[in-house]
């Protein structure tokens, strides 16, 4: 395999309900990959199942931070943890089954082809299932902006279901990804496509989240724009 070292990186804020059952699914479909959470302390206990977890399985390890500091700055964290210990690849996903594990073989074969394979609900074969109108409205304004504002040659540039090479990630620095919440999401694709990275859109199935609530607010759309503006104004 071209990709022998493939870490699989969750943030997760109050999972618990998903988190279990989702890292024995990963585990189950990539038995050789490494399993990172990070979580931000969450009051479900959704950290200290990880730790115990852990213990029994060397595979699996959980960053804790102090408190909710964003889905990006933990995903950041989660990249330079595979960095310092030379994983070869990094695939992030959300931790409330929106994005199936079952996808997880196709992502790192797209690796194969590109530098990151993106987990694309928007290119053939891509589909959304029992997401309202208004929030396919709202994806579907912000990734046509981002592809205006942006350029970004994908079709996809907000979803957080992604194989990144590691070599890839190690031509970009990481400090420059000034966005703490979702929108890291486009800023990365950015750095990566000025840094001459190439990309490949896997079709994926996203499903509402299982269980649990979401954590996506207007402060996080707010956040979007503003990230969007500020990154087109230095094209
Ligand atoms: N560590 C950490 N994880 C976060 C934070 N915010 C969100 N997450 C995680 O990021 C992932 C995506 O969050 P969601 O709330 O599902 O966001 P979403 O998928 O855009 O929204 P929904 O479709 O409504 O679920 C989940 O695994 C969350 O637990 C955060 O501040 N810190
Ligand atoms: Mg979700």
């Amino acid at each position: 395999m071209p990709f022998p070292r493939i870490l699989v990186a969750l943030a997760t804020y109050n999972e618990i309900e998903n988190v279990p059952s989702l890292v024995e699914a990963i585990l189950k479909i990539l038995p050789s990959a490494g399993v990172l959470i990070i979580d931000d302390n969450s009051p479900d206990g959704t950290g200290n199942w990880c730790d115990e977890r852990a213990t029994t399985d060397s595979r699996l390890a959980c960053v804790h931070r102090p408190g909710k500091q964003g889905l990006g700055s933990a995903t950041i964290a989660g990249m330079r943890w595979a960095l310092e210990r030379d994983y070869d690849a990094i695939i992030t996903m959300d931790a409330d089954w929106s994005h199936h594990p079952q996808h997880l073989p196709e992502l790192v074969n797209g690796l194969e082809a590109a530098d990151v394979a993106i987990g694309s609900r928007y290119c053939a074969g891509g589909q959304i299932e029992g997401w309202p109108l208004h929030r396919r409205m709202m994806s579907h304004t912000i990734n046509r902006l981002s592809r205006v504002l942006l350029r970004l040659p994908v079709s996809d540039t907000s979803g957080a279901y992604r194989a990144y090479r590691i070599a890839a990630l190690r031509k970009i620095d990481l400090a420059n990804i000034q966005a703490a919440g979702y929108s890291y999401l486009e800023e990365i694709l950015w750095h990566l496509h000025r840094a001459g990275a190439t990309f490949r859109e896997v079709p994926i199935t996203f499903r509402e989240r299982r269980a649990g609530s979401s954590k996506v607010n207007l402060a996080e759309a707010g956040g979007k724009i503003a990230t969007l503006l500020r990154l087109a104004r230095t094209r």
